[in-house]
């Protein structure tokens, strides 16, 4: 299949020429850029202050060429698991909840991944995004400043977490993807490498920095959430979310109960427990698979107390406390 699809003549020649472009430079930044060892792949690279993996690096630099930027655009922007499947889910259904039946849902026979595209996903110029209705839902891992300019026309919902809770979901999701050809990473030394911000996307407080400024210079157009806040009062968080996207919950859906069937539909324990996301593998950009059930591992708040020494939790505590000193972000650090 032709990598332009939509193109042809001498529009696909100049197309291509720019596409070999981008694929010279990324050889040439993965010879030039420092590098740092990789949860993943062997190595990151560290590109705009941010740790990148070989194929991220290049999907961010197709995105920057090829990327479409519409301000009826809605990204789910989050460092690596903060609580993306959980919000690709209820971004879905909560704007989609017209299209679809409680009792015969669009999630009941498709995983949540596939819902709204990644775009950190080496996906273009393949896939003409365009073509989607508007509003179009994308996710991200990337920093808010590796994303292009033109985005800042977009709104974003942020979701972050505990960097204790997020560095054990992410080791154990790394581990399972981790190349066999490569030794394994052992929780300390995946803690070191977190504690120093190597961490594929990272560093975690760059990261969470990144759209909190963001958020706080452009309220109306970044969603800042939490993780732990979704998970007390996930009903507040869900019409926020509704009137956010535009779609604020009636009076007649807050009479029918819409607001609890949403949550319902999305919990963890729902679904984790469906057939779709208990076989099978979700497909990112043209190389990685993820075993779907990889992404329903505990959902709990505080797992980190099962994985981190005292001496651990102080150590990335201090590290939290004084990254955020100033910035008005707190109670990570518990
Ligand atoms: P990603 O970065 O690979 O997209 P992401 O979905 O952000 O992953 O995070 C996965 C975490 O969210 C897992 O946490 P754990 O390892 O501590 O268990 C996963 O279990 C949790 N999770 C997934 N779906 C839900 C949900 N519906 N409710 C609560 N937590 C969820």
């Amino acid at each position: 299949m032709s990598i332009f699809p939509s193109l042809t003549g001498s529009e696909y020649e100049e197309d291509e020429v720019q596409y070999n472009q981008i694929c010279e430079k990324h050889k040439h930044l993965l010879e030039t850029l420092p590098k740092g060892r990789g949860w993943r792949t062997q190595h990151l690279y560290n590109y705009n202050g941010f740790w990148l993996g070989p194929m991220t690096l290049n999907a961010n630099l197709l995105l920057h060429t090829y990327f479409k930027c519409e301000p009826t655009n809605i990204i789910l922007a989050s460092f690596m698991k903060s609580g993306t499947t959980w919000l690709k889910a209820l971004m879905f259904s909560t704007l989609n909840r017209d299209r679809y039946s409680f009792s015969n849902h669009y999630l009941h026979n498709n995983s949540p991944q596939s819902t709204f595209p990644y775009l950190d996903a080496e996906s273009y110029p393949m896939t003409d995004f365009t073509t989607f209705s508007a509003p179009r839902l994308f996710a991200t891992h990337f920093a808010r400043t590796l994303l292009p300019a033109c985005m800042s026309s977009c709104k974003f919902v942020y979701v972050c977490r505990d960097p204790k809770d997020v560095l054990v979901s992410k080791w154990h999701f790394m581990s399972k993807l981790r190349s066999k050809d490569l030794p394994p990473l052992s929780f300390d030394e995946a803690f070191e490498l977190f504690c120093l911000g190597v961490s594929e996307f990272g560093p975690f407080w760059e990261h969470v920095l990144s759209y909190w400024r963001a958020s706080l210079e452009s309220p109306d157009k970044i969603l800042f959430l939490r993780y732990e806040e979704l998970k007390k009062q996930p009903e507040v968080v869900v019409r926020k979310l509704a009137d956010f996207m535009g779609k604020p919950i009636t009076m007649e859906e807050e009479k029918k109960g819409v607001v609890g069937e949403i949550i319902k539909l999305c919990s963890f324990e729902n679904l984790r427990n469906l057939e779709i996301n208990k076989k099978g593998v979700d497909k990112f950009g043209k190389l990685v698979e993820v075993e779907k059930q990889g992404f329903f591992r505990k959902g709990e708040i505080g797992d980190w107390k099962n994985h981190l020494s005292e001496e651990m939790k102080d150590r990335i505590n201090g590290i939290i406390e004084q990254k955020f000193l100033g910035s008005g972000l707190i109670g990570f650090s518990e």
